[in-house]
């Protein structure tokens, strides 16, 4: 083995003191989508109660959009697009987007 200083690797240590950046995944409202499919996809890709799921899906009747949870990039991309999926599956207009937290 080569000990030629050219070639040498090096570990370098460091402090985690970063966390990763998180993405709120939020519910837009439409005129379709049945109130109980959005409750349904509130608890079971957001992990909602019943009650949280349904005071969740009125507000984002009522006020246009709402969060549905919060996550890392790749997480909240990926229940966004399982949803969105799931909803064309069953013939809803559901839309989601993402959004970075402050
Ligand atoms: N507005 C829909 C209805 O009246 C219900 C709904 C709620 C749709 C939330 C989408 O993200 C949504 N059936």
């Amino acid at each position: 083995m080569t000990r030629d200083p050219k070639h040498a690797t090096q570990t370098l240590e460091r402090t985690e003191t970063t966390r990763p950046r998180l993405f709120r995944v939020l519910l837009l409202n439409d005129d379709y989508t049945p109130m109980d499919f959005v409750v349904m996809v509130l608890r079971r890709y957001f992990r909602q109660s019943e009650a949280q799921a349904t005071a969740v899906m009125l507000a984002v009747h009522q006020r246009g959009q709402g969060v549905a949870g919060v996550y890392t990039r790749e997480i909240a991309e990926s229940k966004a697009a399982q949803v969105t999926d799931h909803a064309r599956s069953e013939g809803h207009p559901l839309e989601l987007s993402i959004e970075p937290e402050a």
